[in-house]
């Protein structure tokens, strides 16, 4: 089963912090509740919900003649049908068939600016344009009703690499803290991690200035490079290949966006060559990392 894991951001005050003790709960999805809550802070997000959006391909795996459909996955948008010579296929989920949303939290919102009752609606709904121009640039952009979103200014779009990168070190050090039988690192990054968790002169979690956090960056640059690097080895999944496309992106991106205007013009911005793609030379100095630092052995 797939561990699930909540994250928490804790945006007051326009900080990016790390989960704190009850509400960042890493657990098996065990419920059916709602996990985004929008609206009052802290936000709940739950990040294994889009991950279904990425292509696991068609793959045929040994069945039973009667249930051909069991062991055949398809992607989030399609269904398994047998056609008439008994052989599994993937097609496109017909939209009224998704369960109906619950309410607003269950909404996202496509890269068309048109809000989507769920995201089952959203993918089914982009299956049904595979192939045409649309169905290619459609996207799932955030989670939530679409809204508007204040643009995100140059002096914002500066600062916000210094609140993420610190939020993605904290991540990482509330994740080591609770590791004791999750298993949620590997024994490799425990290792790193605890480097990062003993540095008497690491910042606490909780919202800091901006100039701290500059000089925080400064002086302890060498425990942010593995939180950076770990980041992107989370998404970069679907495949592994040191490129994050936009639906490997989406797990963090798509929660975050509705709670930090700069989210988008950040990854835009990112992605420095523009196509489309974000390699992790392109994330690492989106995050300030020198080159020479990048290192794809830290990712494994
Ligand atoms: C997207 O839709 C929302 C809500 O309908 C609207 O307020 C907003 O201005 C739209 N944004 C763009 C970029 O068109
Ligand atoms: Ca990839
Ligand atoms: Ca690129």
């Amino acid at each position: 089963m797939r561990v699930w894991i909540v994250f928490v951001l804790c945006l007051a005050g326009h900080a990016m912090a790390a989960p704190t003790e009850e509400e960042a709960i890493v657990d098996e999805l065990v419920t059916e509740e709602p996990v985004v809550e929008v609206g009052a802070n802290p936000v709940q997000i739950e990040v294994g919900e889009f991950d279904e959006a990425i292509d696991i391909g068609e793959e045929v795996e040994e069945v039973a003649a009667e249930d051909l459909c069991l062991n055949y996955h398809c992607k989030k948008g399609k269904v398994c049908e047998v056609d008439e010579g008994n052989t599994p296929m993937c097609v496109c989920q017909d939209p009224s068939t998704c369960p109906p949303a619950e309410g607003d939290f269950e909404h996202v919102c496509g890269t068309d600016n048109k809000t989507y009752d769920s995201s089952c609606h959203f993918f089914a709904t982009k299956c049904t344009l595979e192939g045409t121009k649309k169905g290619h640039k459609l996207h799932l952009d955030y989670v939530g009703p679409c809204k508007f979103i204040e643009p995100c200014l140059d002096t914002e779009l500066n600062e916000f690499p210094l609140r993420m990168r610190d939020w993605l070190k904290n991540v990482l050090v509330t994740l080591y803290e609770r590791d004791q039988d999750n298993n949620l690192l590997t024994e490799k990054q425990k290792l790193r991690v605890k480097k990062i968790h003993e540095n008497e002169k690491r910042l606490q979690a909780g919202p800091h200035s901006l100039d701290l956090l500059a000089h925080d960056f400064e002086k302890n640059y060498n425990m942010y490079i593995y939180p950076v690097h770990w980041q992107f080895g989370q998404l970069d999944q679907h495949p592994v290949d040191g490129y994050l496309t936009h639906t490997e992106l989406s797990p963090l991106r798509a929660p975050l966006i509705p709670m930090e205007h700069c989210t988008t013009r950040f990854f835009e911005k990112c992605d420095a060559d523009d196509d489309k793609y974000i390699a992790l030379e392109e994330w690492a100095a989106c995050f300030g990392l020198k080159e020479q630092d990048v290192d794809k052995d830290l990712i494994i």
